[in-house]
C-alpha cells in the first residue's frame, strides 16, 4: 500500500467529513495509522476541523441543517470505531478524564453538544453521553454512581437554559459540587 503523506491525509480527512463520505472517512484512519500519523493529530486536524469547516458554513446559510447533522453524525461514528481500538492507545491517545455530557431538561436539542462532547473524545476524555432532555435527577444520579470530573450540559434555549443553573444548585445540595468541575454551553449563554 502506498504511504501518503501527513499534507495528503489530512486534506482527505477534512474532504471525507465534509463530503460526508463514511468509507472515505474509514480509509483515510487506517492509511493515517499505516503511515505512522498520531491519531490525535489526524482527529483535530482533520475530521474535526471538517466538522468546524461545515458549522461555518452553516451559520453563513452556504449549507442547510441536514448537512449539519450528518456531518456530525458521521464525524460521531468514525471517532466512536476509532476511539476504544487498540489503535488509539498504541498511537498515545492519553486518557484525560471521565466527562458526562446531556442536553438539559426540557431541550431535544444535540448537535452542538454531540460535536463537543467528540470534541473531547478527541482530546482525550472518557465521555459519558447522556443524550437529550435530561432530567436534573438523572444527572444527579449518574453523577453519584460514575463520579465524573466534569459535568457537561447543554442548552439551545433560554427557557431550558435556567435549567443548568437548577442542576448547579442541585449538586450543591447533594454534596458532590465541590468534587467536580461544571461546564455550560449553548447559544442562549454569554462567555461570562
Ligand atoms: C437545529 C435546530 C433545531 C432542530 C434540532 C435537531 C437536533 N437534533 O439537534 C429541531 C428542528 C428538532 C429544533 C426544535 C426546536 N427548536 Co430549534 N433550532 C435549531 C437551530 C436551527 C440550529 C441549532 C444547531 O444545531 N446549531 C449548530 C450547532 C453546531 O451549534 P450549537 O448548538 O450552538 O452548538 C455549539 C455551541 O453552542 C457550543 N455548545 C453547545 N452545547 C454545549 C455544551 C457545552 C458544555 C459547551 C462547552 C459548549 C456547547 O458548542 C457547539 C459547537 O460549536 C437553531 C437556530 C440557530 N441557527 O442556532 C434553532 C433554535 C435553537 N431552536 C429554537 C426553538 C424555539 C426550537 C423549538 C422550541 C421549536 C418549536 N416551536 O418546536 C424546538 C425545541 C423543542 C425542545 N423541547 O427542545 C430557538 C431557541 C430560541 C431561544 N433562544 O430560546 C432557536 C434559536 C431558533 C430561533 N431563532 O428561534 N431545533
Amino acid at each position: 500500500m502506498q504511504v501518503l503523506s501527513r499534507e495528503s491525509i489530512i486534506k482527505r480527512a477534512i474532504e471525507a467529513i465534509m463530503t460526508l463520505n463514511d468509507t472515505m472517512a474509514q480509509s483515510v484512519a487506517m492509511e493515517a495509522l499505516e503511515a505512522g500519523i498520531e491519531l490525535e493529530y489526524v482527529l483535530e486536524e482533520g475530521f474535526y476541523a471538517g466538522i468546524i469547516k461545515i458549522e461555518e458554513m452553516f451559520k453563513d446559510g452556504k449549507v442547510f441543517l441536514p448537512h449539519m447533522i450528518a456531518a456530525a453524525e458521521a464525524m460521531k461514528a468514525r471517532i466512536n470505531t476509532l476511539m476504544p481500538s487498540k489503535e488509539a492507545t498504541d498511537y498515545g491517545m492519553k486518557y484525560k478524564g471521565t466527562i458526562l455530557i446531556g442536553t438539559i431538561e426540557g431541550d431535544i436539542h444535540s448537535i452542538g453538544k454531540d460535536i463537543v462532547a467528540t470534541s473531547l473524545q478527541i482530546d482525550g476524555y472518557e465521555v459519558i453521553n447522556l443524550g437529550v432532555d435530561v432530567p436534573v435527577e438523572t444527572f444527579i444520579e449518574k453523577t453519584m454512581a460514575i463520579c465524573p470530573d466534569v459535568v457537561a450540559t447543554s442548552a439551545l434555549m433560554s427557557i431550558t437554559m435556567t435549567n443548568q443553573l437548577t442542576l448547579e444548585k442541585e449538586l450543591a445540595e447533594a454534596g458532590i459540587h465541590d468534587s467536580l468541575k461544571t461546564m455550560v454551553g449553548g447559544t442562549p449563554l454569554t462567555l461570562e
